[in-house]
């Protein structure tokens, strides 16, 4: 398909009207996605609650779509699980996984047991498009694969006075910011004669043909540069508040923390939510799931929390197959400001980053390519690329790649423009991009089964003297994530988890935690022993044991920022 007949395409689907169920086989517009958010609100109106989360920079309104079954409960008395994607703004088929995982869980509610059980157990927060500006600006501006990925917030990144002021150009206005190269003997690279549209390395004695210049431009601003400096930059996912670093240090992070509009309103809204135990930011791409901590000197996290971690990692690697469970700082590279950062450290949740996409899955065979370490010294990795070209030939006909044309370029005098198109390298073609967003949707379902569960069970109630009672209570937690993560315990970021015991009639004379029923072995507490801090492991029980002298009903409360509140009231007899 030519870039003009791609185009009409985009532009037919995006003049469809949205209905749910919806559909996965385009991208949606910035606008489509506000659409598609309102057709579930209004299919779903008991269950779901569309929310203006802020405004961007451009004041386009970032929308949260929260989740909840009111005949199971008030969305605080839920565990919390929070769904982002898009806060890059090119990383638009994060928002297609939010957007399915929410039709998946609404429009299969009542229909498939799996479905039911993690709708009734959790309330889902899902923000589909962090970035609004970038996704908007990224379908309708000239744009490479990995343009349009900050905030708009300009800035001069080449430090001349001026913002912005020379940024890529489309000089041939075909919608895509491709490459442009130059004829040159003393060049390092040359075409490569199993397929003319693609450049290999010389090697050592070899005659070169051609220099890569970078991508599509002019110089704007006439300093004798091109494309110094460009849109931005500020990076929304360098910009959170913990572990913020300036800019010297950390590309993007912006003049201060929470300068992004969009950033500054997610914040708010999710430190008001203080159920989210479980959080998901996806972003691509490369087939990876990472956990924190984002930096080395933060150290490794507490081994409680990387048991969950790994025990869900492990999981999600078997249904999103090819995606790896790693570790960003140390097996990516180190970031600071990012968002799970944030999120693990002040909202007191589990998080990962979902990196969607493997280009190495677009090969004309359908098998997997080897990902694509062995780069030659200039970047270029032919094979790869080859088998990519045969993918955009053979299987999806073409839109993939522009093929190489002259050029006049003012600067450069007669040059080449082609390349990679915007839509290609880091998004699934549409045709494959139902595979990941149910697989990556999954992962997140499968998560959801794993919140804290807590159940009360008062075991005993046993008179022990003429106006003593002896009460064991066993609170036990059917999930996988304990009541309040290991890293919120150590940060002491909220009120702990509480057993409490109280009666009009009853007095708790002690109280403590029951370490062996059968020696009698209990830690009691000295102070206020009716009042118990507490962390429900994951599963896996805590039992505590009160002494209570009167009469009368009493009642046990268990209270947790994470997973809820229950009670129980027993009779003193
Ligand atoms: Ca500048
Ligand atoms: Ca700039
Ligand atoms: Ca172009
Ligand atoms: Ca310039
Ligand atoms: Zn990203």
């Amino acid at each position: 398909m030519t870039a003009a007949l791609t185009a009409l395409a985009i532009v037919l689907i995006q003049a469809q009207e949205v209905k749910v169920p919806l559909r996965f086989d385009f991208y949606y517009s910035y606008e489509k996605v506000v659409e598609a958010l309102k057709a579930l609100n209004t299919a779903y109106p008991e269950m779901t609650k569309l929310d203006q989360v802020g405004k961007s920079e451009e004041g386009r309104i970032i929308w949260a779509l929260t989740i909840n079954n009111p005949k199971t409960g008030e969305p605080f008395s839920k565990p919390g699980v929070y769904v982002d994607g898009n806060i890059h703004g090119n990383e638009i088929q994060a928002s297609e996984v939010c957007l399915y995982l929410a039709n998946r869980l609404l429009t299969n509610y009542g229909k498939l047991k799996e479905i039911t059980e993690v709708v009734d157990r959790n309330v889902y927060y899902i923000i589909p498009v962090v970035n609004v500006d970038g996704r908007a600006h990224f379908f309708d501006d000239a744009n490479n694969p990995s343009s349009n990925r900050g905030l708009r917030i300009s800035v001069d990144d080449d430090r001349d006075g001026l913002y912005d002021e020379d940024g890529p150009d489309d000089v041939d206005g075909d919608g895509n910011i491709t490459t442009m190269r130059i004829r040159d003997t003393l060049g390092r690279l040359r075409t490569d004669p199993s397929d003319k549209r693609l450049m290999i390395a010389i090697k050592p004695g070899e005659k070169g043909e051609w220099t890569r210049l970078g991508q599509e431009g002019i110089d704007n601003d006439g300093d004798g540069v091109v494309n110094e400096d460009g849109e931005g930059y500020v990076d929304g996912n360098r910009n959170w508040g913990y572990n913020w670093q300036p800019p010297y240090v950390q590309r993007g992070a912006g003049n201060y923390p929470f300068e992004g509009s969009g950033i500054k309103a997610i914040a708010e809204w999710m430190l008001v939510r203080p159920n989210i135990i479980m959080v998901f930011a996806f972003h691509n791409n490369g087939g990876m799931y990472l956990r924190g901590p984002s930096f080395k000197a933060a150290g490794e996290l507490p081994q409680g929390d990387i048991s969950v971690y790994d025990y869900l990692g492990k999981n999600i690697e078997k249904i999103v197959p090819g995606y790896e469970y790693l570790i960003s700082w140390k097996d990516l590279y180190s970031t600071y400001g990012d968002f799970t950062d944030f999120t693990n450290n002040l909202v007191g949740s589990y998080s990962f980053v979902g990196e969607l996409f493997q280009v190495e899955t677009e090969t004309f065979d359908g098998t997997m390519m080897r990902k694509q370490e062995e780069r030659s010294m200039f970047g270029e990795s032919s094979d790869a690329e080859r088998q990519r070209l045969l993918f955009n030939d053979n299987v999806v006909q073409g839109g993939q790649f522009v093929e190489w044309k002259a050029y006049k370029h003012p600067l450069y005098g007669d040059i080449e423009v082609g390349g990679w198109t915007k839509m290609s390298s880091r998004l699934p073609h549409p045709f494959m991009l139902q595979d990941l967003v149910h697989r990556n949707a999954s992962a997140v379902i499968f998560t959801a089964q794993y919140t804290p569960k807590v159940v009360m069970d008062v075991f005993e109630v046993k008179k022990i003297d003429s106006d003593l009672w002896r009460v064991r209570v066993r609170l036990v937690n059917e999930g996988v994530m304990p009541s309040v993560t290991h890293a919120s315990m150590k940060n002491k970021l909220y009120p702990p988890d509480i057993l409490s015991l109280t009666g009009s009639g009853a007095k708790v004379v002690s109280g403590g935690v029951l370490k062996d029923p059968y020696m009698e072995l209990v830690d009691y507490k000295e102070y206020r022993p009716e009042v118990q801090m507490c962390q429900v492991p994951g599963s896996g029980k805590t039992e505590y044991q009160f002494l209570v002298s009167g009469k009368g009903s009493i009642e046990l409360r268990f209270e947790s920022a994470k997973a809820g509140k229950i009670s129980k009231t027993v009779a003193l007899k």
